[in-house]
């Protein structure tokens, strides 16, 4: 019997952060894609449209008027899924029905007054002022009572269900931990009382010596495709030391967050030359008033595109009765995304 190989024979691997496992199929992809690349002829934005709902001075589905901001902005969801002012109360009727109110806040933050830029298309200093931002809003809502958790994510894409192109994410706070940070801190925890070192700044370190899965790397943060990746390009950008929350970054670690979150977007939009969705979100310690040692401050992006701009992986059948399932393995991944150019293709 021949030796077990990650890139000629099934396997599992095994995900430390969330405590899942991952099939991995990598003879189903004996030959490397070549990726046909399909021209979707992507429309060219205005910098402005008078009909966009994030433009500067434009009314909104509420009746408010956005400002004529520079930089970034930031409001008030119009249609908040979560609301602050919902009665504190609990349902049960045994066992099995159980249920409780959550308060919470939801808000809608501008990337850029321009609305035809994307975050790869836009300048590290300007998305400096995005992380900037998001370090103000986890401090704020984290200081309210009700809030023990603050999620900033971004939906980027007509398919991830985007409702506009203009350069925006969200901000959602609340009274739970919801589902996934909260597996993500279980997992945390348990390591960092074995080993009295965060999880992810040991695993950051080790990756750091193989070198087979790393897409950018700068003084403070690092870009990579996680070992344990599920999505066909997913990828995660984390600090190279130990940070519990965007609180403690200095503005040195903020640029160079932003600069691993702009070379790794735009290898992204270069891999199939397009404008390439994903939803993206940032995971660090809940703002519950305890000490949050076990935490490691990490940015996920989950892409959902597998071949071309308009194939993309489903997570369905095995996916969703067992568990998630990928051909082509982390490493191939990584090594088509860093083969790209490091230009935008839009600027050849
Ligand atoms: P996406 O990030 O999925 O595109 O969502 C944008 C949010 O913007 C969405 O949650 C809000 C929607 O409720 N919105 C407003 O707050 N005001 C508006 O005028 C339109 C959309
Ligand atoms: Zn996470």
């Amino acid at each position: 019997m021949e030796k077990f190989n990650f890139t000629e024979h099934s396997h599992r691997r095994f995900n430390p952060l969330n405590g899942e496992w991952i099939l991995v199929s990598p003879h189903r992809t004996k030959r490397p894609w070549q990726g046909k690349v399909e021209n979707l002829n992507e429309e060219r934005r205005p910098e402005y449209d008078p009909k966009c709902y994030l433009c500067p001075g434009n009314e909104r589905s509420g009746g408010q008027k956005n400002p004529d901001y520079a930089d970034t902005f930031v409001f008030q969801n119009d249609f908040s899924a979560l609301v602050p002012d919902v009665p504190n109360g609990e349902f049960s009727d045994g066992e099995l029905f159980y249920a409780k109110s959550e308060q919470g806040f939801c808000k809608v933050i501008c990337f850029s007054p321009r609305h035809d830029l994307t975050i790869p298309e836009m300048d590290v200093t300007n998305i400096k002022k995005v992380i900037d931002l998001w370090q103000n809003e986890y401090r704020e809502l984290g200081k309210l009572d009700f809030v023990n958790y603050v999620q900033i994510f971004e939906n980027k894409g007509d398919i991830m269900g985007c409702s506009n192109p203009h350069p925006h994410g969200q901000v959602w706070s609340q009274n739970s931990i919801p589902g996934e940070p909260a597996k993500e801190q279980e997992r945390q925890k348990a390591y960092y009382q074995k080993h009295g070192r965060t999880m992810l700044g040991d695993y950051v370190k080790r990756e750091l010596e193989l070198k087979e899965r790393i897409l950018v790397e700068n003084d403070y943060f690092v870009a990579l495709v996680p070992f344990w990746a599920t999505w066909p390009f997913e990828a995660m950008i984390l600090p190279k030391k130990e940070v519990a929350n965007l609180i403690q970054l200095s503005d040195e670690d903020k640029k160079a967050f932003a600069d691993c979150y702009k070379k790794l977007t735009v290898m992204y939009d270069n891999l199939f030359e397009t404008s390439f969705p994903y939803s993206a979100g940032v995971h660090q310690a809940p703002t519950d008033g305890e000490e949050h040692p076990e935490w490691h401050l990490h940015m996920h992006f989950y892409p959902p595109l597998l071949r071309s701009a308009t194939v993309k992986k489903f997570m369905v059948g095995y996916e969703m009765m067992a568990n998630p399932q990928r051909d082509i393995t982390a490493e191939q991944s990584a090594e088509r995304l860093r083969s790209l150019p490091a230009e935008h293709y839009k600027t050849k």
